[in-house]
């Protein structure tokens, strides 16, 4: 699995990240982990006493319930869990699982091995490499994109381009127009009113003049239930393609974690329209809800790429599964009994 930048983008012309940032990188990956454990505190509060609990019951009805409980409460999904109770069930009936802390260790894995699905990478190496992210209204598509763009530039050296998909709004060109002032990256725009598509169009034109790498192409908010606006945005996903058949090499789609399930239906919804090839969970901070990430890599196996868990920057991370479910299940010093503690 993926874990930092380098890891999770294929490029080529990269120089090697030199010996000295190496140790770096290591802190820099721990400082991130302790971030995302951080912003999954409520999540893991949500399922911390169930779990700890089972660590000191004989394995009962009960603890099943109380486990299936706790899961559904940090939406993990009913289908999800079912699937995982079950699992943990019968092997603690074929004794496989004898104790409360084997159980826990194979919950872990197990989510883990559900959260992990499909690609590992996203290839950056055509030129231009085009990406397009939607989704529903303040869920962080403008903001995912300036980060994006920051660590693309920052980190690996990519020239980037930022398109201001979003023409509905004049806030929104000036939202994305900061984020490039910032990552110091190109930016496109088209006038206030203009057809979306042929901003994109625009781009993509402007990227291959200036032999850009990357097109990070953002879009106005929709609800997955608006048909006309959910047209549109298949029309700009068609405009790209006509100029470049494999483009959008990637299509992000933004799900705000604290929407819960319903991050699930919208996922479903523009999935069926553009053909989502992976998901930025946003505002991951601030929410018990994180297990959404677990039911929905399930039911549509598309792959997590990104979370974000705060505004800034360095608040955006590369989604892990194995990271990510340790952050969201393992108990931490100073958070509450931890029966293993001497
Ligand atoms: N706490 C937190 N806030 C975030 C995160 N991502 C985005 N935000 C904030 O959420 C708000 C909406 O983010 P935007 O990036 O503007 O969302 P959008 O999807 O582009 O919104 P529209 O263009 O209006 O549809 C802003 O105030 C962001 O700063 C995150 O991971 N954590
Ligand atoms: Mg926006």
């Amino acid at each position: 699995m993926a874990r930092d930048w380098r890891e999770l983008f294929i490029v080529d012309g990269l120089a090697p990240a030199p010996a000295e940032d190496e140790a770096a990188g290591g802190e820099k990956r721990i400082g991130r982990f302790r971030r995302l454990r951080e912003s999954l505190r409520k999540t893991r509060q949500a399922l911390q006493t169930e779990i700890q609990a089972t660590l000191f019951e004989d394995l009962s009805d009960e603890t099943w319930e109380r486990l299936e409980e706790a899961l559904i409460y940090a939406d993990v999904g009913a289908q999800t869990t079912a699937k995982v109770v079950a699992q943990l069930e019968q092997e603690a009936a074929e004794q496989k699982l004898t104790g409360g802390q084997q159980l826990s260790d194979r919950l872990v894995e197990l989510l883990t091995e559900i959260a992990r699905t499909g690609e590992d990478t996203i290839d950056l190496r055509a030129h231009p490499t085009v990406i397009l992210v939607a989704g529903v209204n303040g869920t962080g598509k403008t903001t995912t994109l300036g980060k994006l763009a920051w660590h693309l530039s920052k980190e690996l050296d990519r020239k980037v381009v930022l398109a201001a998909g979003d023409t509905f709004r004049a806030a929104a060109v000036e939202q994305l127009e900061q984020w490039a002032q910032r990552a110091g990256v190109g930016f496109v725009k088209g006038g206030l009113g203009a057809d979306s598509a042929s901003v994109a169009f625009d781009a993509i034109a402007a990227a291959r003049r200036d032999d850009a790498d990357v097109v990070l192409i953002d879009t106005a908010g929709r609800l997955h239930t608006q048909d006309n606006l959910m047209a549109e945005l298949a029309k700009v996903r068609r405009v790209i393609t006509k100029q470049i058949p494999e483009a959008p090499h990637e299509t992000l789609l933004t799900v705000d974690a604290t929407t819960g399930q319903n991050g699930l239906r919208q996922a479903q919804a523009f999935s069926e329209t553009i053909d989502v090839s992976g998901l930025v969970l946003t505002k991951l901070d601030g929410t018990a809800k994180g297990g959404v990430v677990l039911a929905i890599a399930q039911r549509l196996n598309i792959p997590i790429r990104f979370v974000g868990v705060g505004e800034d920057t360095e608040d955006f991370g590369i989604f892990n599964a194995q990271e990510f479910v340790s952050a969201m299940l393992k108990t931490g010093a100073g958070e509450g009994a931890d029966p293993r503690a001497p």
